[in-house]
């Protein structure tokens, strides 16, 4: 047993002061002056707060992309999270093109096994037809899987047209599953970059150039629309443009229900980027959405203090300088992705919560609980209620450490961060009832984490959204 003792508990809701008792992997008793059992680890938070373990849920672990392989696979990657206080991260399976959602899931499934943290899985949808669709069905009830990803960018490969996005999002509502969209329009991104490249402009700072702020409020306002009128929820993946924050806050606002994840590299790194530094910096820069000019990042930290978007992601997606490369003569082929799972807690502390825009109530809620409660983990993870999994940070708000590729355990040659000196610090990381990181020392192992089945919503999820439907097609008819 793991007895954690005068720690400043901040859950998503509450700061209150209290000791928490953790046994068999989970939190078993929760108050003040807890007795410790015989041959109990005790560790002392005096000073420290006790907040839930981080959730990152957007990763891209060894993902075959664009030619390449992510550098980071589930045994790093998951150790780079712990680091920095993430405990849980979905991932995204990406099935073959034209293939099995169940093979790809299996897949995904071996390659986590080494994983040190926990794991969930979102599968993609990349194509319709009928094993797609009984797939869908058996992964949502046998392999607790209760999210899809829909790409609405990367023509020719991942993308998929309104008529998939129709099928899906309607089946996954009939099973009780969330649907998330990668929103870029593809066909725009792809019509872009074939200008720019028949005139010349085959550098990466072309790479925004090809999908402008429009592309992903057009592609978010389209999924909504959707959604709407299936009178299904949807959940919109890095969102980095105002636009597409506030086709999200008026949907809201209308009694839709719609989702908002923020990455921590778009909220403190802007689109100067693509023009500073030699080819190989602006390179590594390259992920979409990109970087965007300086007015969206208050967008979307607004949208934050508002609750109008609600989890905080990475998208870690690491390629390494040779791999960079490969787009050297075509911006069109620089792998995109960048890293992040290592600091987003401590940039979100930084820039959140010391700054003053965010509480730290609300620091938890979207660095962990509202991924907890929105991909139905909730309260197993995201809390600090008994019965809880056992994850939990002693962090530091005052310390502070400067983010460097050098000092990162991220298995990639480069930290968008780099040279960005952050308060808070993960002191201690509990995994699952055990020390998994202390003062940097790692104890966790290969293997110790262990995939999290996530039950679909019941049908009260439904009830609700065909009201929503009902009330909009109600109004189209008016
Ligand atoms: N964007 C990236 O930058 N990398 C992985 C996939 C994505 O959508
Ligand atoms: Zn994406
Ligand atoms: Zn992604
Ligand atoms: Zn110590």
């Amino acid at each position: 047993m793991l007895l954690i003792r005068g720690g400043l508990l901040t859950d998503s809701e509450r700061q209150y002061r209290a000791d928490i008792l953790c046994g068999g992997g989970r939190i078993v008793a929760v108050g003040p002056d807890l007795d410790a059992p015989l041959a109990c680890e005790v560790v002392e938070a005096g000073g420290l707060l006790v907040i839930p373990g981080g959730i990152d849920p957007h990763t891209h672990m060894e993902m075959p992309f664009m030619g390449e392989v992510a550098s980071e696979d589930f045994e790093s990657g998951t150790v780079a999270g712990l680091a920095g206080g993430t405990t849980t991260i979905l991932d995204f399976v990406i099935p073959a093109p034209g293939g099995s959602l169940l093979d790809a899931y299996r897949d995904w499934r071996g390659k986590a096994e080494k994983a040190v943290a926990d794991y969930g899985f979102h599968v993609a949808v990349t194509h319709w037809d009928e094993r797609v669709k009984e797939e869908m069905a058996v992964l949502t009830r046998e392999h607790g899987v209760n999210s899809f990803k829909h790409f609405m960018a990367y023509k020719g490969a991942l993308m998929v047209d309104d008529d998939v996005l129709l099928h899906s999002i309607r089946h996954a509502l009939d099973l009780g599953a969330l649907c998330n969209v990668h929103a870029e329009n593809g066909d725009a991104v792809a019509w872009l970059q074939q200008e720019l490249l028949a005139e010349g402009l085959t550098g990466p700072e072309s790479h925004p150039r090809s999908r402008p702020a429009a592309v992903e409020g057009e592609a978010a306002q389209r999924a909504i629309a959707i959604a709407g009128l299936l009178g299904a929820p949807i959940y919109i993946v890095h969102v980095s443009t105002r636009d597409a924050a506030e086709a999200i806050a008026r949907a809201r606002a209308a009694g839709q229900r719609v989702y908002g994840e923020v990455l921590a590299q778009h909220l403190v790194i802007d689109d100067s980027v693509y023009e500073t530094g030699d080819w190989l910096a602006r390179a590594r820069h390259v992920m979409s959405p990109p970087f965007r000019p300086r007015a969206h990042q208050e967008a979307l930290w607004a949208g934050l203090v508002s609750g109008q978007l609600h989890t905080t992601a990475t998208d870690h997606c690491c390629f390494c300088a040779p791999q960079k490369e490969k787009g050297r003569n075509d911006f069109t082929k620089i792998p995109n992705g960048t890293p992040g799972i290592e600091d987003r807690m401590s940039v979100l502390w930084h820039h959140g919560v010391r700054s003053g825009r965010l509480t730290p109530m609300e620091f938890v809620a979207v660095t962990s609980a509202n991924s907890a409660k929105i991909f139905n983990m909730f309260p197993r993870k995201g809390s600090l209620a008994v019965g809880a999994d056992a994850d939990l940070v002693l962090w530091d708000g005052e310390a502070t450490r400067t983010i460097s590729a050098a000092a990162s355990r991220q298995r990639v040659d480069y930290n968008v961060f780099e040279g960005m000196t952050v308060a808070g610090v993960a002191r201690t990381v509990i995994s699952g009832g055990r020390i998994a990181v202390h003062d940097g020392d790692l104890r966790a192992r290969r293997g110790d984490g262990r995939y999290v089945a996530r039950p679909c919503f019941g049908p009260d999820f439904r009830a609700r959204s065909a009201q929503v439907r009902n009330a909009q097609v109600g109004s189209a008819l008016a």
